[in-house]
Order: structure tokens, then sequence, then C-alpha cells
């Protein structure tokens, strides 16, 4: 592939997606979005961010179920999709582009936030050793997830049914221009692959095959609902966000990428090391460019994301090495223009973490621009 003159300010492809830039905008929990319903601070903004080449939406739960922490959004009610139409409306008008992030968490849940109380669902009875984000009269705390219950394999398809049905109200309805299956971050589709929180005896664990089924048949059913050119994929091989683990992982990703060239799928976007964390990890080695190559040789033709802890010197070596896209996460919280920035190499802002997760305006849609201090 010829790699060696793009620049990450180049138009580029990936499937039916034509990008004005390589530079994606990371998706990102803001929990600003009370009873699960976006409105139109998120809506300003995602519109703050539209120069980039593409954005992907903070993670969304395609069911109540998939639902895990405080005011996060879903698409699934009809209130919530016709919501989102206001953020993808603004996107558009601001000349940018936007992807859904399909979640489902499995088991980093509550029991507050599941339907009817019930304990979350997993592959397996096994308590994530994480926490999630609850809101206690008005203020952000962290309380330890539920233990789970594990899925009936009749209980499956409904789940792939519904990751299907959330892609087309995304694509259909609220005026998205794909999807991103959430298939990272030890969530659930996350769950099936690892072995730390994957010990079935049935036809969706032990062997890597199987371990992969069910991520393969959501992919199925979401290329098959809305059409591969504008679904992406993400996967973070060795994080240990939410408790994730497994303890050979280069076969089991080699293994899915190798099954997901046949999907033409849009793009593939891969954590490298720890989320928002450490790019190597040295009781977690993986051979980042084996993957891609794996990726290539079955035939794979998406373009090839990568992310994590990125600044301008990492993603130009990045896209010199055959990287595609690059998706910085924190540096768009607090750089709404950071396309521009990185253009001219200007300075950019910090972030403030106090705003991240929770609150309104402040540290969400009031970050300046270059020339506006
Ligand atoms: C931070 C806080 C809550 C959720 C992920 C969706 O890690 C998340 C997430 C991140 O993918």
């Amino acid at each position: 592939m010829p790699h060696s003159t793009a620049t990450l300010f180049n138009p580029v492809n990936a499937g039916d997606l034509h990008l004005a830039n390589r530079i994606v905008m990371a998706p990102l929990t803001r929990n600003r979005a009370p009873d699960a319903v976006p409105n139109a601070l998120m809506a300003e903004y995602y519109s703050q961010r539209a120069s980039a080449g593409l954005i992907i939406s903070e993670a969304t739960a395609i069911c109540q179920q998939g639902q895990g922490y405080a005011d996060v959004p879903g698409l699934y009610g009809e209130e919530q999709v016709e919501a989102w139409k206001l953020v993808t409306k603004s996107v558009h008008a601001a000349g940018g582009k936007i992807v859904c992030q399909l979640w489902h968490v499995g088991r980093v849940s509550h029991t507050s936030l599941q339907p009817g109380n019930a304990a979350p669902v997993a592959p397996s009875a096994i308590t994530a050793k994480t926490k999630t984000v609850l809101i206690k009269d008005g203020v952000p705390v962290f309380e330890d997830t539920s233990e789970p219950r594990a899925l009936q394999a009749y209980e499956l398809p409904d789940i792939v049914h519904t990751f299907a049905a959330a892609a087309r109200n995304a694509v259909q309805t609220a005026g998205f221009d794909g999807v991103e299956i959430h298939a990272a971050n030890g969530y659930l589709i996350d769950q099936f692959l690892k072995s730390g929180s994957n010990q079935r005896r049935d036809d969706f664990g032990g062997s890597i095959e199987n371990r992969a089924r069910f991520l393969l048949e959501v992919v199925r059913a979401v290329t098959d609902a809305v059409g591969a050119g504008v679904v992406g994929i993400r996967l973070s091989p060795v994080t240990p966000a939410n408790d994730a683990f497994d303890p050979d992982p280069q076969p089991l990703f080699d293994y899915v990428v190798r099954e997901l060239a046949a999907f033409r799928l849009a793009y593939v976007h891969i954590i490298e090391g720890a989320t928002g964390g450490a790019r190597e990890l040295p009781d977690r080695p993986f051979d980042y460019t084996g993957l891609r190559r794996a990726y290539r040789a079955a035939g794979g033709q998406g373009a090839w994301m990568v992310n994590n802890g990125m600044d301008k010197t990492l993603a130009e070596q990045a896209v010199r090495e055959g990287a595609d896209l690059v998706a910085f996460g924190r540096a768009f919280i607090a750089n709404p223009d950071l396309v521009e920035r990185l253009r001219h190499g200007s300075a950019l802002n910090e972030g403030d973490r106090s705003t991240y997760y929770g609150g309104g305006a402040k540290g969400y849609t009031d970050y300046p621009t270059l020339g506006k201090h």
C-alpha cells in the first residue's frame, strides 16, 4: 500500500465513508445524557469537533441491559433515537461525519441500572474487579460492579438482534453515517473473547473460534442490517480496562482480524496498550504490526485505525508505518479544533479531569479554540 506520501491531513476513504482527513475523534464517555437521552448540549459539543475526519460517538447502549453507567446515552427508545438527530444534524451542518458506537456492557454494570434491578449479564458468572459510576444526589460516585449471571445460549440471538436493531436506528433513523461495534475495554463482546471472563463450555467458550463466535455473529447481523461499508469495530487486545484478561491474546486477535477481513468493513480500530494509559505493557506484549499484517494477508481492505495516547509525532509515525486513521481521545476533549492545532503544530489545551464524567457545559463545550483565548 502506498502509505509513504500520506499525511494526517489527506482525505481518505474508510469503506463507504469519505473522510476529509485521517484524524478521528475517539469515542469518549462523558455522562451528560440524563435518562439516557441525548440533548442540545451534546449536539453543540460534537459539532464543535466536526473538523475531525470522523467523529465516533461516545459509547451508546443498545438496550437498558447493555447500560452500565449513570447518564450515558442509549439508542433503543424512540425518544433517544429522535434526540440523536439533533447531534447528527449539527455535526453534518458543520461539515463533519459521525458514527455511533454500539455498546453492551455485559458484566460491567450495577443492579440499580438494570431492568427490574436484575443482575447484569455476562458469558460466565464472574464478577469484574472494576467500578462503575452511579450518580447519587447529583454527585458521581464509584461503586463496585454487581455479580453477573451467565447468559444462556438461547438468549444470545436476541442480543445479536438488538445490536442490529440499534445499528438500524443509528443509520436509518437517527442520521448517523455509520456505526462502530464496541468490542473493546472489557465489555460484553470482549468478555466473550477473553478467557479471563469466559469459562463457558458450549459453542461460545473454550477454543478461540468459540470465544470469537459471539463477536462474529454481531458483526454479521450489524453488517447485514446497514451494510458493511459503514461499519467499524473497536478492539483492545491487551487492555486491562474493566478487568479484561486473556493469557494468549496474539493468536486470539490474529484470528479475529482474519475473520473480519471477509466482511469488507469500513475500518478496524485498535487500542494499543492500556486504554487511556501506557501504550506498552511489559507483562502483556503484543505485536500490532503483526495484527495489521494478518488482516491484510487475509484480504482485509478496511481502513486501519490506531489509538491511544497519540500526539502529532506518534500519529505521523503511525501513518508512515501503515495506519490509515489515527484516533485521538483526551486531546479532543480539551481541543475542539484539534485538527487545526495539529496542522499548525500549535500548543494543545490541557483537559480538566474533574469534568470528564458528568456535569454540564463546564469542561465540555467551553474549551477555547485557537485565537479565542
Ligand atoms: C470511561 C468511563 C466509562 C466508560 C470505554 C465506554 O472504556 C468506555 C468508558 C470509558 O470504552
